[in-house]
């Protein structure tokens, strides 16, 4: 290796790369997230997506890929997550998929209206096949992250509880396609219906890595008493640059939710849950989990408590980034769920 990095140095200079370690496998450059301050900040010139959590779905006007939410944001800022591409952007629209990518990534939505089916279960199946046929005439086959937005999620007993029936659809749609590893997701209830199943998700030309928490049994090896069909995700997806794509995290040790209405103790337990993944994330023999820059977002069941939890964030994680939003969980036991990207401090500008 260092023969040819020799070799290289040899040669007129306006021909050399522009990499410093050229002579070593560049792994693709992961997309990055960037919260912004306001709503007037600009969303940079390579922005794959922009997540308006605040915002009503189906937003008009060009621009970027933008997906809205449909959420109540708590406290001021704009609850958008932008999701940058390394490189130039190109976006496009396949059958029911809005997808935008650049060289290494993949950000694609998909909305479906539920009344166009016959059940939450039915409208989830065609999402997931649309998905799945979608990746797999992809140049960007391998899923990383999924998030998933329904109405009233906790809707229904036992195993018709919507959420429960949305898993089943999610199994049913996706098929044998992810053999490669479950992606890291999010799965909440909108509390101001819109009718929508609202999927979007990063994928990727390369496989990302799963991990999943120690603390934790792994969703898609529940038993049977939390439903039929597992739920399809792993508690997060490490990337090639050592980028931490982590799933929705609550208050659930082993396979038991913990605390029922207790939102105190939950957060505790659910700040448990997010430093055991990351402490064994950096241990996964694939990844190389760097001491990065945290970007959450906390979903919060009850309005009431939303200061008294945003303060305890704040203070748990001075440097994160944070949006607070207004969500049903999809365990009606659950008050909190947070996710989190821990991604490598900003790249120098290039
Ligand atoms: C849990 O750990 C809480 O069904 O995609 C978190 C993240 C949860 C994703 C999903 C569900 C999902 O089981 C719920």
């Amino acid at each position: 290796m260092h023969a040819t990095a020799r070799k290289r140095d040899d040669r007129p200079l306006m021909f050399s790369e522009p990499r410093e370690r050229d002579f070593e496998p560049v792994p693709p450059r992961s997309p990055r997230v960037e919260y912004r301050d306001g709503r007037n900040a600009p969303i940079p010139e390579n922005a794959l997506a922009v997540v308006r959590f605040s915002d009503p779905a189906h937003i008009e006007g060009g621009g970027p890929l933008t997906v809205g939410v449909g959420l109540t944001a708590a406290g001021e800022l704009a609850a958008d997550a932008i999701w940058c591409g390394a490189g130039p952007v190109t976006s496009g629209r396949r059958e029911k998929v809005r997808f935008a990518h650049d060289a290494d990534f993949l950000f694609g939505v998909i909305e479906a209206r539920e009344a166009d089916y016959p059940d939450i279960r039915g409208a989830t199946t065609a999402v997931y096949a649309a998905i799945d046929a979608f990746q797999r005439g992809s140049a960007f086959p391998y899923l990383l992250r999924m998030w998933n937005f329904i109405d009233a999620v906790n809707e229904g007993a036992g195993d018709l509880e919507r959420y429960r029936q949305f898993c089943i659809g999610r199994a049913e749609g996706f098929g044998e396609s992810l053999r490669a590893g479950y992606p890291a997701a999010t799965a909440i209830g909108r509390q101001q219906p819109n009718g929508l199943v609202q999927v979007f998700w990063v994928a990727a030309r390369t496989p990302g890595t799963p991990v999943e928490n120690p603390r934790q049994v792994s969703a898609y090896r529940y038993p049977r008493t939390h439903g039929p069909v597992s739920p399809s995700f792993s508690r997060a997806t490490v990337l090639a640059d050592g980028t931490l794509l982590i799933s929705g995290t609550a208050s659930i040790v082993g396979h038991a939710s913990q605390h029922p209405n207790d939102w105190v103790a939950q957060l505790a337990e659910t700040l448990r849950n997010l430093d055991s993944l990351i402490a064994h994330a950096r241990q996964h023999r694939n990844a190389i989990v760097t001491d990065g820059e945290m970007l959450l977002t906390v979903y919060i069941r009850e309005r009431s408590q939303e200061n008294a939890i945003a303060e305890r964030i704040r203070t748990a994680f001075p440097n994160a980034r944070t949006i607070f939003v207004a969500a049903d969980i999809c365990r009606r036991e659950l008050l909190l769920e947070i996710e989190c990207v821990v991604q490598p401090v900003s790249r120098a500008a290039d």
